[in-house]
C-alpha cells in the first residue's frame, strides 16, 4: 500500500524489517538499549555484534522512553539504525500516546538532519510492551503524517508490519488519516 504525501510518499509492507532497502532502520528498543527480543533480536542478529558495542560505548545512559538514538547498521543494509524506545503499555493514562508520538518523530528528526531520504519502522511498542495494535497504528500513522506534511521529508517512510493482523491495523489507519 503506498500513499503519496506531496512529493514523499508513505508505504506499508508486510514483512521482516531487516530484510528493507532503505537508508534508516528503526528499532524497537528498551531504555536500556540492552536488546531483548522481537524486532531489536532480530536487528542485532543481523547487523552483527559491533552494533551492541557501539550503543554500550556512546550510549552508556540508554535511550529514554520517547526519544531515539542513532547507529551504524553493521552487516544491514542502511546506513543507520534509530534505536528508538517506545512505552510499556499500562492502560493509555500515563503519557503512552505522546511518548510513541515522541519516539517516531525523533527518528524522522534523525533522518531528516542526517539526510536520509528513506526511512522504515516496525510497529513500535505494540508487540512486547503491549501497546494495543490498532491504537499504535493510528498513533504512528498520524505523527508519521503530520511530520512528513510539515516538512516534507523524509522522502519514503516505509511501516514494516510482520502479520496481516498488524498490516490491516495499519492499513485502516492510513485510510482514516488520509483525506
Ligand atoms: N520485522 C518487523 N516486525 C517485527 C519483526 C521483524 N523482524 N519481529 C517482530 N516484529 P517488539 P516493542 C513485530 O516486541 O513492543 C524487545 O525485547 C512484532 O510482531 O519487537 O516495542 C526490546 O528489547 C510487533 O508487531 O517491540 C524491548 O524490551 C512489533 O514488531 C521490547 O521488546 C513490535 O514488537 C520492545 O517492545
Amino acid at each position: 500500500m503506498l500513499v503519496k504525501l506531496g512529493l514523499c510518499q508513505l508505504e506499508l509492507v508486510q514483512g521482516d524489517i531487516t530484510k528493507q532497502q532503505v537508508d534508516a532502520i528503526v528499532n524497537a528498543a528498551n531504555s536500556e538499549l540492552a536488546g531483548g527480543g522481537g524486532v531489536d533480536g532480530a536487528i542485532h542478529r543481523a547487523a552483527g555484534p559491533q552494533i551492541m558495542q557501539e550503543t554500550a560505548s556512546r550510549y552508556p545512559q540508554g535511550c529514554p522512553t520517547g526519544s531515539a538514538v542513532v547507529t551504524s547498521a553493521g552487516q544491514l543494509s542502511a546506513r543507520y539504525i534509530f534505536h528508538a524506545v517506545g512505552p510499556i503499555w499500562q492502560g493509555g493514562r500515563q503519557g503512552e500516546p505522546e511518548q510513541l508520538a515522541a519516539a517516531c518523530r525523533a527518528c524522522l528528526f534523525h533522518a531528516q538532519e542526517l539526510g536520509c531520504s528513506s526511512i522504515a519502522f516496525p510497529a513500535l511498542s505494540a508487540g512486547t510492551y503491549g501497546y494495543p495494535m490498532d491504537l499504535a497504528a493510528n498513533n504512528l500513522i498520524k505523527t508519521t503524517m503530520d511530520f512528513v506534511r510539515w516538512h516534507q521529508a523524509p522522502k519514503l517512510v516505509r511501516f514494516v508490519l510482520f502479520d496481516a493482523g498488524a498490516f490491516g491495523a495499519f492499513a485502516h489507519a492510513v485510510e482514516e488519516v488520509v483525506p
